[in-house]
């Protein structure tokens, strides 16, 4: 099935009569339709295409007798069924997807020759899986975990895949300690626990043993690993790669993807509480994202780097411990990604999509980061036991749109039928087809960039990898206040779960006093041990003293409240007036309001109205919003003050610092004190507040109040 048309790559051809965003994305969507199965209209049949008369009992010796062998139809479905599950990503299992697409800015060729880079008409389909770590992939979503941000940019000169993750180091600085690493922080072998966590002996053991792990470490106890949204991360390739320009000029870059949306997270209390409550929060937050039209948008960046100035750094830019500061190097914005369009079929696309650093593009090249050169093993390998062969770039997610031909043939699932007589190059009996392109300036072969080596080989790290701490202690010190203390009971919490005191004690001693001592006391006092007083490393500290630009309360986003999902608690006798005013003013500013009721069943307003809610309080708890709001009504508020589940749905909203409107006498009940995020009233002054309040996403002055209130 080497359908034409993924030989063909005129998006403008394709473009049909859709809107324009999803039309952007037509070039793929159409390499995916001549495998579209819409059963609409269609008979039930065998995979033989034998039309079914009975699906609903097996054939048998007399209505009370035994089932027959011959019973091809039973044994069809049966078989089929037996064999539906592949195996699950080693790590990465857990995660989903969206398609999209990206579009240039403007024309980068003095920075590259890659294609989709050059001209801000040309839309490029993309397809982005998102995922966890750690878990299975019936995992919840909100552990706290590094976020996989893979994107498959389908270009007209083939796939360029951008692997990365929404932390921009890692936690090894060469490829060979990655069993290890996976090994320790997967659940332990002898009892498979803890499932999506690493709050547990084996992982803190071998981090504590590997201090290139520290920075990592860092960014895995702040607030980055339980973002609030998949919506609302920033995304980074990691390790240093090089662009080439049509000259032949390459310059080093880092990858950046920036969310308009901001970065934004949970509160640990609030992850915790969503894996029991909703696992899926995050994928089904995008989802419903996208069906509803609010497309998450990303803006796609380099660090840039000439050749020249290389070593001009106190750290090694192939060392994937490491980032370049962005008071540095600042990022240069390249183009946008916009995600329109959910998958059709998880398992089809989610499911068997397949990443690898190791798609690349003319114009783009690696560098000998030990890191990366390992993945570019890596990921074709486990493909080949996870996708079941070497013709997992047939499957129908993984086509480029470019032409794919070459003399590689057979194997399993072989879907293509290959017309012609020779299968090597050079032949003369096809007329030598297909045949090489040389590199040139535009729509050349791909030439790796000529990088002298002259070395010995040798297995050893380099000296300048060799500072693990000045960079993990540039991240703390760059912290607010806030995040500095969300970091220190991450660290607490999961050091409180190691058994092993020894562990906890080399953590507290070896790493986190390297980092800094304020932080390893803090820690140290909450789990009984003696503080360090001195450290074991003589960290010669960052050229910067801070970094602003690791703080997430520095990325706010650009698109206020939109999309963010506000409750609306109503009961019966409430003022059907306040809530539609209250209403109107969120959705004036593209949010979510949803009515909630005591119950599923339509509340009834003091004016006779029957009003329907979205869900019960029950069923939508208060950790799945962003604010609350209360509508005006006696008998409605005075019911919600009685009633238990009320009271606790707008306590635990207070506690997680979320912005609330609230009635004078509501508030008065609950105890709770007008602040910067809680307001009384359904007037626009109290909707200004909220809103305000919502676009700041938590009222971190409340912190300190909060904490009394009862978890
Ligand atoms: Fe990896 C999956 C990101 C280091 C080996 N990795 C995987 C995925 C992401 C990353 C986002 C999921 C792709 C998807 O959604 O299907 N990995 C990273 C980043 C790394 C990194 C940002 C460091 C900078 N990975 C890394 C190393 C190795 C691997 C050093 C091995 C030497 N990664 C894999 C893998 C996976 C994978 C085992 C599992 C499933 C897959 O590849 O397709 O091959």
């Amino acid at each position: 099935m080497p359908s034409k048309k993924t030989d063909s790559p005129k998006h403008s051809q394709l473009a049909g009569t859709d809107t324009p965003d999803r039309a952007n994305t037509n070039a793929k969507v159409q390499s995916l339709e001549d495998v579209r199965s819409d059963a609409t209209g269609q008979a039930l049949r065998t995979n033989q295409g034998v039309r079914i008369a009975d699906n609903q009992n097996t054939l048998k010796a007399g209505d009370r007798g035994p089932s027959l062998l011959e019973d091809f139809i039973m044994r069809e479905k049966i078989t089929h069924f037996d064999h539906e599950r592949i195996p699950e990503r080693i790590v990465h299992a857990r995660g989903t997807g969206a398609h999209g697409y990206f579009q240039s800015y403007g024309n980068h060729s003095a920075l590259t020759k890659a294609g989709f880079l050059q001209d801000p008409a040309k839309i490029t389909p993309v397809f982005v899986r998102f995922s966890t770590v750690q878990g299975p992939r019936g995992s919840a979503d909100t552990v706290r975990d590094v976020r996989g941000f893979a994107v498959k940019f389908y270009t007209d000169e083939g796939n360029f895949d951008l692997v990365g993750n929404n932390m921009p180091v890692f936690f090894i600085q060469d490829a060979i300690k990655f069993p290890d690493f996976v090994h320790a922080v997967k659940p332990e072998p002898h009892n498979e626990i803890p499932t999506g966590a690493s709050a547990h002996d084996t992982f803190w053991d071998f981090v504590s043993l590997v201090p290139e792990s520290a920075h990592m470490v860092m960014w895995a106890m702040s607030d980055r690993a339980i973002p609030r949204s998949l919506r609302m991360m920033e995304g980074f390739g990691v390790h240093t790669f090089r662009l080439i320009n049509d000259q032949g000029v390459a310059s080093f870059v880092k990858f950046h993807w920036k969310p308009r949306q901001g970065v934004h997270s949970l509160l640990w209390d609030e992850a915790q509480k969503l894996a029991g409550k909703d696992a899926d929060f995050q994928r089904r937050d995008l989802w419903e994202a996208i069906e509803t039209g609010d497309y998450p948008e990303w803006e796609l960046g380099v660090q840039i780097v000439p050749e020249a100035d290389e070593h001009k750094f106190d750290f090694d830019l192939l060392d994937p411990t490491k980032i370049i500061p962005e008071e540095l190097v600042p990022v240069t914005p390249l183009g946008k990604m916009v995600l329109n369009r959910n998958p059709d079929n998880f398992f089809a696309e989610v499911e068997q999509v397949a990443f690898c650093p190791g798609h690349i593009v003319p114009g783009i090249d690696f560098t000998n980061d030990p890191l990366l050169q390992g993945r570019l093993f890596s990921y074709t390998d486990t493909q080949l036991s996870r996708l079941g062969g070497p013709n997992f770039h047939q499957i129908p997610i993984n086509r480029p749109v470019a032409p794919n031909h070459n003399n590689q043939r057979d194997a399993l699932h072989q879907h293509v039928v290959h017309k012609g007589r020779a299968s090597y190059e050079p032949n003369s009996i096809d007329g030598g087809w297909p045949k090489e392109t040389p590199p040139a300036a535009q729509d050349g072969g791909f030439e790796s960039y000529q990088e002298r080596i002259d070395a010995h080989k040798i297995r050893q790290r380099s000296e300048s990898f060799g500072d693990h701490f000045s960079q993990a202690r540039l991240f703390f010190q760059s912290m607010s206040p806030t995040e500095q203390h969300h970091i220190i009971k991450a660290y607490s919490f999961e050091l409180g779960k190691v058994e092993r005191e020894a562990i906890r004690a080399r953590e507290v001693n070896e790493i986190l006093a390297n980092i800094d001592l304020k932080l390893a006391a803090a820690v140290a006092a909450n789990l009984g041990l003696p503080a360090p007083t001195a450290v074991t490393v003589q960290v010669k500290g960052s050229q910067l003293a801070q970094s602003p630009a690791l703080s997430q309360l520095n990325h706010p986003g650009v698109v206020g409240i939109k999309g963010r999902k506000i409750a609306v608690l109503v009961a019966d006798g409430v003022d059907a007036g306040s809530v539609d005013r209250l209403v109107k003013a969120l959705e004036a500013h593209s949010a979510r309001p949803l009515l909630l009721g005591p119950t599923s069943a339509p509340v009834k307003a003091a004016d006779g109205t029957q009003l329907p809610v979205a869900a019960s309080m029950e069923g939508m708890p208060s950790i799945m919003f962003d604010g609350i709001v209360v509508p005006g009504g006696k008998a409605s508020t005075d019911a919600l003050a009685a009633s238990g589940l009320a009271k606790h749905f707008l306590l635990e909203g207070y506690k997680h610092l979320k912005a609330m409107v609230l009635t004078r006498e509501l508030s008065g009940s609950l105890g709770l004190k007008e602040d910067k995020g809680l307001v009384l009233g359904d007037d626009q002054g109290a909707v200004d507040a909220f809103v305000k309040a919502v676009e700041g996403h938590r009222v971190w002055e409340r912190e300190a109040a909060a904490e009394a209130v009862p978890a």
